[in-house]
């Protein structure tokens, strides 16, 4: 049955889609032993079904530049699936924003959504618009026409989005702005925003806190370690690396690396953050170049000085790596040489970063992995919470959101471990999280009926 579904979705999707045929496959994969188990889910279609998006928003983006040309992008939302709630999933501005990179993370946010254990569906939306190099009203300028465009499809009952590449609480600020314009709504139809105006303490740190809470919880259950005096790798200078960095350096752990789509860092004595935050920090675009001009001890590496199917940031060694740029960025390549370098976890913070062949080489040497639709829901669950906050009109303090992310990820954990277990499939949380996570939207959409 897998094997057909995903023939008749290859015939379906044109050629850039692969990306998204790599999420589906992986996660059919994993379900085939509990397809087996309960006849409802080939009676009522539910594969087939949950293979393919509710509904695909396209829209032309006009805007006028600091000259005055006008400038034309793409603009997506796309629905995929809300069995659980509302539709829900960030919002990417960058180049390699198409359809087939967007019906891949919306079809991940459902799992991930699901993992949470709370009400929220499965969306994703975006552009091809690179912020790279635009001035501050630019991105307000192309934010604000973005806005005109999507509101009418969105809702805090509908569909929340939030940010992700490209998309901060500036963005998202710009963003609710023209949509408070155009509707006169003060509802949370967003989630990321500033906490000036709706947003919750500690969503800007939440993916990135919640990647390390997930790995602390991990490493101690399954190794009886901690991240105390442990070198780390991470990947990324965005938001998820800064707060993966800010955390791993509070609970004692050594972080030598990061990276930007440029170059990558090495610094022996550890990442000086705050030097980070000064290049990289809210939007802030240096070159991770100008890193090594203050601190002349660490090494940069050039992207385009290395192979392209191998990443300087995983060539250190490390006792756990922590992948937070983009997708498809550790390969078979590098799996191999962490290995070599005596890697004993790899805890994704970014959506589909890691390679299938690369993830079933380090299952099968014992490494520790966890897909980044468990660790890294922190940030769509203190999304949920900014929702939960913006309904009953209520402020949450720092710490209260801070020890809910923390039990949360401590809960995805646990629920993704111990259903690998009950599958036969001990410590392969790829499968324990695509698994328990498809068993709670079933039931719903068994529920809800056709
Ligand atoms: P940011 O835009 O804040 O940062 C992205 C980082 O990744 C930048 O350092 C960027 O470098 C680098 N990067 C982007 N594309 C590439 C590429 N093609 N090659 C190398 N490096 C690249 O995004 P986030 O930190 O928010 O997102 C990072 C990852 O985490 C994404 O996979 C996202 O989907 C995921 N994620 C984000 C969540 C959130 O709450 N923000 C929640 C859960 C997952 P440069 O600036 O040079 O392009
Ligand atoms: O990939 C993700 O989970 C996000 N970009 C965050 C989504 C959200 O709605 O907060």
């Amino acid at each position: 049955m897998i094997e057909k579904i995903l023939a008749n979705l290859e015939k379906s999707n044109c050629a850039t889609d692969n990306i998204f045929l790599q999420a589906v496959s992986e996660v059919l994969t994993s379900l085939e032993p509990i397809v087996k188990s309960d006849p409802r889910y080939e009676q009522y279609a539910i594969l087939e079904r949950l293979v393919s998006p509710d509904r695909i928003i396209q829209f032309k983006i006009q805007w006028l530049d600091d000259n005055n040309t006008i400038n034309i992008n793409n603009g997506y939302r796309i629905q995929f699936n809300n069995a659980l709630g509302p539709y829900k999933g960030g919002l990417r501005f960058h180049p390699s924003v198409t359809t087939g990179v967007l019906k891949f993370l919306a079809f991940e946010q459902i799992f991930k959504n699901s993992l949470t254990g709370l009400p929220i569906g499965g969306a994703k939306g975006g552009s091809d618009f690179d912020p790279k190099g635009k001035s501050d009203f630019e991105i307000m300028k192309f934010c604000h026409a973005f806005m005109r465009e999507l509101h009418s499809y969105i809702g805090a009952r509908v569909d929340v989005p939030a940010g992700d590449i490209g998309v901060g609480s500036r963005e998202i600020g710009y963003l609710f702005g023209e949509y408070k314009h155009i509707t006169h709504n003060y509802d949370g139809v967003l989630s990321g925003k500033p906490y000036a105006f709706g947003g919750s303490l500690m969503r800007p740190q939440a993916t990135g806190y919640g990647v390390v809470y997930f790995a602390r919880e991990m490493l101690k259950e399954e190794l009886q370690e901690s991240l105390e005096g442990k070198v780390c790798t991470v990947s990324g200078a965005g938001n998820v690396a800064l707060h993966t960095i800010e955390k791993l350096q509070q609970l004692g752990a050594i972080v030598v690396t990061c990276s930007d789509s440029d170059g990558t860092v090495y610094d022996s004595n550890g990442i000086n953050l705050s030097l980070l935050r000064q290049l990289k920090d809210e939007g802030k675009r240096h070159s991770l170049e100008e890193y090594i001009q203050q601190i002349p001890t660490a090494q940069y590496t050039k992207k385009a000085d290395y192979p392209k199917d191998a990443h300087a940031v995983w060539q250190y060694p490390c006792f756990a790596a922590f992948p937070c740029a983009t997708q498809n960025e550790l390969t078979l390549n590098d799996a191999q040489k962490l290995i070599e370098n005596g890697c004993v976890a790899v805890v994704e913070g970014a959506n589909m970063p890691t390679l299938p062949d690369a993830i079933e080489w380090l299952q099968r040497e014992g490494v520790l992995f966890s897909p980044g639709k468990a660790s890294n829901a922190g940030g769509v669950a203190v999304s949920e919470f900014e929702m939960s906050q913006n309904a009953s009109m209520e402020k949450w303090d720092f710490d209260k959101v801070d020890r809910k992310l923390d039990e949360l990820m401590r809960q995805i954990y646990k629920r993704v471990a111990l259903t690998a277990k009950e599958y036969g499939v001990e410590r392969n949380f790829v499968d324990g999280a695509n698994i328990a996570a498809f068993k709670r939207v079933a039931e719903a959409m068994l529920l809800e009926g056709v």
